[in-house]
């Protein structure tokens, strides 16, 4: 058994999967854990392949993200990209540190030898050990884009860093999904799981993108998988905690609310995603409505504030499914 798997996204995803780290820790027998982790905002840049989610998650487990910005590493320096600013290459608004052009380069050198993302992704972790097994979604290029209101494409991180996701969008598009498929491991840790847990990434563009890798909402949702699963909720008190989930609820036409975001993914049970899900006590109004639709619920508060915290909310979500 492949023990417990996350579907997870960037920032909110590695501080949940640092707390699922840490409740598996304090087990009597702790179980392996799989990061299914988004790629969709994944870029070409400077002539190196950025891989944002990934790297938040590698960062954070292994201690060396920059917990201020959210993104990056600690200590970082940005001399490198003074000069690539001079030169006009790369975005001036996508800052690439000292420290991560390091991992970016060693990325791209394999990439270009051959080697897929997944096993550039075990090569890195060689390095640094995070204490999970972490799987890019799909060693496919499968970027996410925004459609403007004019019908023209932009690349996700534009979007989200330049315009911080202040522009009207009409829908998102994974360019070039159709014919991605998973990574390996992917499906089989999904079939072989213990628990399967949604992250509080956001999700429209870090879980809808994991999903919409042809096969895995399938084989998530088929009755093939016998484990639970169970989701977090990303917003408190009718807010997106992190980011600009709103904004892409909206564009999607979802309302920002932990039940919205339940009902969107759906009740596994009608052919949809979820077993249960765990909202912050600010949402428990939302919780009879859930209920009553066949949801297992729960609430607690869901600030992902320390180590500590994120591993309670971990055990209370598990305990909604490990009855
Ligand atoms: N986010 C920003 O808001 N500004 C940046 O300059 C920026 C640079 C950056 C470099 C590498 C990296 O892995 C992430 C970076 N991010 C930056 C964050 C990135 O947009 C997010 O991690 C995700 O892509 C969105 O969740």
């Amino acid at each position: 058994m492949s023990g417990v798997v996350v579907l997870a996204g960037g920032v909110g995803g590695a501080r949940f999967l640092r707390g699922v780290r840490e409740a598996e820790r304090r087990r009597e027998n702790p179980r392996p854990i799989t990061a299914i982790v988004n790629t969709g905002d994944d870029a070409w840049l400077a002539g190196l392949r950025i891989t944002p989610d990934l790297d938040s998650v590698m960062y954070t487990l292994a201690g060396v993200n920059d917990e201020t910005r959210g993104w990056g590493r600690v200590g970082e320096s940005e001399r490198v990209s003074g000069e690539l600013r001079s030169y006009g290459v790369g975005w001036p608004w996508f800052t690439l540190g000292d420290l991560d052009l390091g991992t970016h380069i060693a990325r791209t050198s394999w990439l270009r030898e051959g080697v897929p993302l997944s096993g550039v992704v075990e090569r890195l972790l060689e390095r640094w050990d995070i204490g999970i097994r972490m799987l890019p979604t799909t060693d496919d290029e499968v970027e996410t884009h925004i459609e403007l209101e004019d019908g023209s494409l932009m690349h996700f991180q534009e979007w989200w860093t330049r315009h911080r996701a202040a522009l009207p969008a009409k829908r998102f598009v994974s360019v070039g999904v159709e014919s991605a498929r998973p990574a390996p491991g992917v499906l089989e840790a999904i079939i072989d799981a213990d628990v399967i847990m949604i992250a509080t990434s956001n999700p429209v563009v870090s879980i809808g993108t994991i999903l919409d890798i042809p096969f895995v909402r399938e084989t998530l949702e088929s009755m093939t998988v016998k484990a639970p699963v169970v989701g977090v909720s990303p917003i408190i008190a009718g807010a997106a905690v992190r980011g600009m989930a709103d904004a892409c609820l909206r564009t999607i036409g979802v309302e920002t609310s932990a039940a919205a975001v339940a009902r969107h993914y759906g009740l596994r049970s009608e052919g949809g995603l979820l077993d249960a899900w765990l909202v912050d006590t600010a949402d428990e109004d939302d919780l009879e409505e859930l209920a009553e639709l066949g949801f297992i619920t729960g609430s607690r508060p869901l600030l992902l504030s320390s180590v500590e915290e994120s591993a309670d909310i971990v055990d209370a979500a598990l305990a909604l499914v490990h009855r």
